[in-house]
């Protein structure tokens, strides 16, 4: 960055939308593909859409030349800058050709066209195919591809690009291959690769008759290791169909795997472009839940297909349209692959851990904002996940079936087309009598809403009255709030626990009552079954809640319920550590683990879930000032205690469920080695190391052994020492799985985690240009909720020095990390300096990029 200008500080405001001058019908393209020096030709052919001149987005792309329906334009013809090329009085139907030079392998960023090792790979979305040539980049703008390239075919013997092949061969040692895509599509979803990979091979037939040629392309030697992801495209194919209707609409589709890469993966059209993390997987390498996150991204990246592809955005301010409901659908899609509960339970989990923080702080912003600097900062978990939730609100209000139709309503009028959140609402609403006008608010409204009730019983008239009110805490830029629609599933239970009603009741005040006619008086209401809605219910008595854990039908709030309770207790342990006093363990706490242990029989994997402690940053979340030395303290006094007491049960559980093949992956077993892990780290908390160091020596599989290795790095001596050597020699050769070794040591609570994280930031093996490692490293360091905050200030100074190194190469990672500042508030004065100051430190860098300045200030503001 450092030669150039500032980079523009003018929002992008949702109101200014305007529709784009010229449409561009049909694109080809050419390419002369050379690491250092690309050459890409580009001929659009362009259709009057609107008033205005014809303005064409690009970045860091040296003109060669231009012309317009064939005559060749002089300078005086166009103007160009930093960013576009204005080109006045171009006729309403004209064909225009331009030639760039761009230079992959300078490319840091790993947006456009960059180099991965000895590969060529494209990243368009959201905006860097302005980085490879001129053109209207934007998501309204869908065109016909024609992708012609040549390579040296000695580095680059593969070329990839969306849609079908026309044809390729080699000739006089170069490479050439024509590929077309007969779909109409946005820039952003344009792939191209060039590289020496090689190819796992299958085929899928769709249900009426089309045969598609599968691909997943790896580097050589990685072929082996395609087997999982390969299962779950096919998986993943046949769902779409079974559940939506939804079937493939091209002969080929490809996956190519890429070491560097901002994201997860890419939904680009027929050629996904996955970051190697999600393709990769064998028992050997990696974890249970590598394997899950592998099925899932790719199944979320497929059913892009149609969520995405063939219905594509307006604007980026739409960009919850496509990627909340296709998080929506992958979640539907595994919690058939797996149990539903325990599905529910890692997604509300992943939502409270980092959306609702996020809601409640200074970046907070509505599913869909109404502005923004740099849209690279916008793929949040607010976007996704809680676009996931709205999505599924849908579904709770007006009924699966219904759902169903909306979808398909939404579909049939949206394809081929780029469409905006009230076109998905209007799907929804044409297909129910349910008035859902104020559902639109939970796309404009950020923040999380809290809800609390009041129950009561009139004996005489045999009533239950269940009064139940919203509020959403004012947000940047909102201070008032209006009520929600919001869907509250619930269930009465009678005294000894069994359901005597159930329903889904629709929220529309701010204090509304609900009256039931019943045999008897309710002994506990369940609230916001399954989660019905992404909000915070407060109030509940831990009567109430020892109660539900123990009866619910609802897994998912017995689950809640013991969380809610265990967070209450370890509060309260919490306050009373702050004022001197010792830690004792809550006999309710006790008999409730207990339980959930004599029971793990029925559904381990769900009895995992309930094991584990509620994460010391949802405690955080929980407490006006956040002490995060007190918060471990006691919740690593809870697991010790908690060991000590049922040490018998957990060694019982340990040893029960030890059977599962190594290799096996499927739920059962992975539900098994769960609960084992979740054994494992009590026992290591109350009998020291030696369980976790001969789980070490005998683990059959990576989930054995980076759990662990994750129980030994706590703690500073021999064994961590010789485990953490022991794997570095075993792996030093595999990225992904250094990456865990990495990580692994900046989860570590260890005393010296500080030290070791400084000393790994200028490790051999670091490579800040590989985004997967800098995640590894830093992003795992910033998630330690205690060592990130030692007292000292030295853990945020390392993230701020990371941040501005990171800045001048890659902004978007870049700024990702900064968020972890913006909790500032939540802290003592003293650690609200130390955040701050280091805040500061990176707005004082003059060339800062747009993507670190629009976090970083508003943290601050
Ligand atoms: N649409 C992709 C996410 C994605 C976004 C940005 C990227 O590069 C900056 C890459 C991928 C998805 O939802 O999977
Ligand atoms: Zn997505």
């Amino acid at each position: 960055m450092a030669d150039e200008q500032i980079p523009s500080r003018n929002p992008v405001n949702l109101a200014d939308y305007r529709a784009p001058a010229y449409q561009v019908e049909h694109v080809a393209l050419d390419f002369e593909l050379a690491p250092e020096a690309t050459i890409v030709k580009a001929r659009l052919q362009l259709r009057r859409n609107a008033p205005g001149p014809l303005k064409l987005d690009g970045r860091k792309l040296e003109l060669l030349s231009v012309s317009l329906n064939g005559e060749p334009l002089g300078d005086n013809r166009y103007t160009l800058d930093e960013d576009s090329l204005t080109i006045q009085d171009v006729p309403d139907q004209a064909v225009l050709e331009t030639s760039v030079r761009i230079n992959p392998a300078a490319n840091s960023e790993l947006s456009g066209l960059y180099t991965s090792g000895s590969g060529l790979f494209t990243q368009c979305e959201p905006e860097g195919f302005r980085k490879v040539t001129f053109f209207p980049d934007r998501p309204d703008v869908m065109a016909r591809y024609r992708v012609r390239m040549r390579a040296d075919a000695a580095k680059f013997p593969i070329l990839l690009s969306n849609g079908n092949k026309l044809s390729s061969g080699v000739e006089n040692g170069i490479a050439h291959a024509e590929w077309e895509d007969p779909h109409p599509k946005p820039s952003y979803l344009f792939a191209l690769v060039a590289a020496d990979l090689v190819s796992l091979k299958d085929e899928f037939t769709t249900r009426s008759g089309r045969k598609v040629d599968l691909g997943i392309w790896v580097e050589r030697g990685d072929e082996a290791r395609c087997a999982h992801a390969m299962g779950a495209l096919k998986r993943s194919m046949k769902w779409d169909e079974d559940i939506f209707g939804l079937e493939y609409d091209l002969d080929i589709f490809n996956i190519a795997a890429v070491s560097d890469f901002n994201a997860g993966a890419m939904e680009n059209k027929g050629l996904n472009i996955f970051n190697t993390a999600y393709v990769l997987a064998d028992a050997n390498s990696a974890t249970d839940m590598d394997f899950q996150n592998v099925e899932r991204v790719i199944a979320h990246e497929y059913f892009h297909n149609w969520t995405g592809d063939r219905v594509t955005c307006r604007d980026w301010f739409q960009l919850s349209l496509k990627e909340g409901l296709t998080v929506f659908r992958d979640q539907e899609y595994m919690s058939d692959q797996f149990s539903a509960a325990v599905k529910r339970i890692a997604d509300v989990r992943l939502l409270r851990a980092t959306q609702f923080r996020d809601d409640a702080g200074p970046l907070a912003h509505p599913v869909r904002p109404a502005s923004y600097l740099e849209i690279n900062n916008f793929y949040t978990t607010t976007i996704y996940e809680k676009g996931a939730e709205v999505v599924r609100m849908y579904r709770t209000i007006i009924g699966r079936e219904a759902f169903r139709r909306g979808m398909e309503a939404y579909i049939a009028k949206n394809d081929n087309a780029a469409a905006t959140v009230e076109d998905f609402w209007a799907a929804m609403q044409s297909i129910t009598d349910i008035d859902l006008k104020q559902f639109m608010l939970w796309y404009e409204q950020a923040g999380t809403p809290e809800i609390t009730f009041d129950e009561s019983w009139d004996d005489a008239a045999q009533t239950f009255t269940l009064t139940l009110r919203q509020r959403t805490a004012p947000t940047p830029g909102q201070p008032e709030k209006q009520p929600l629609l919001i869907p509250v599933a619930i269930g009465l239970l009678n005294q000894t626990g069994e359901e005597i009603h159930a329903e889904t009741l629709l929220l529309r005040e701010t204090e509304q009552s609900f009256t039931f006619k019943l045999p008897q008086k309710p002994g506990a209401v369940s609230l916001f079954r399954h989660f019905s809605a992404p909000v915070k219910l407060k109030g509940q008595s831990r009567a109430r809640l020892a109660f539900l854990a123990a009866h619910d039908s609802d897994l998912f709030n017995r689950w809640d319920a013991l969380q809610q309770y265990a967070s209450a207790v370890l509060l309260d342990s919490v306050a009373t550590h702050q004022i001197g006093q010792p830690f004792t363990l809550d006999e309710g706490l006790k008999d409730a683990i207990a339980a959930t242990l004599r029971d793990a029989t029925r559904d381990p994997a769900f009895a995992a879930e309930a094991l584990i402690l509620p994460m010391e940053s949802l405690l955080a979340d929980d407490m006006t000032v956040v002490d995060p030395d007190a918060i471990h303290l006691v919740r690593e006094a809870a697991r010790k205690a908690l060991g000590q007491a049922l040490s018998a049960e957990f060694h019982a559980v340990y040893e029960q469920f030890a059977n599962a093949a190594p290799d096996d992956v499927s739920g059962p077993a992975m539900g098994a080695r769960a609960l084992r892990n979740a054994a494992l780290s009590y026992l290591t908390a109350a009998e020291g190391p030696a369980f976790a160091a001969a789980q070490f020596t005998a683990a059959g599989n990576m989930t054995e052994k980076l759990a662990a290795l994750t129980n030994l790095v706590d703690e500073p001596g021999p064994a961590r020492e010789s485990a953490l050597h022991a794997f570095y020699t075993e792996w030093e050769h595999n990225r992904l799985v250094l990456d865990k070794w990495f990580s692994v040591q900046a989860r570590s609570n260890a005393s010296d985690t500080l030290t070791r994280v400084q000393a790994l930031a200028s490790h051999a093996a670091m490579d800040l240009r590989n985004p997967n490692r800098v995640r590894a490293l830093i992003g795992a360091f910033t998630a330690n909720p205690w060592k990130f905050h030692d007292k000292s200030g030295a853990g945020y100074k390392l993230l701020a020095d990371f941040v501005l190194r990171l800045d001048e190469t890659n902004p978007q990672i870049a700024a990702r990390f900064v968020t972890a500042l913006g909790l500032w508030r939540r802290f003592d004065t003293k650690r609200q300096g130390l955040m701050k100051a280091e805040l500061e430190r990176i707005l004082a860098r003059e060339q800062l990029s747009r993507n670190t300045y629009e976090l970083a200030s508003k943290a601050l503001a």
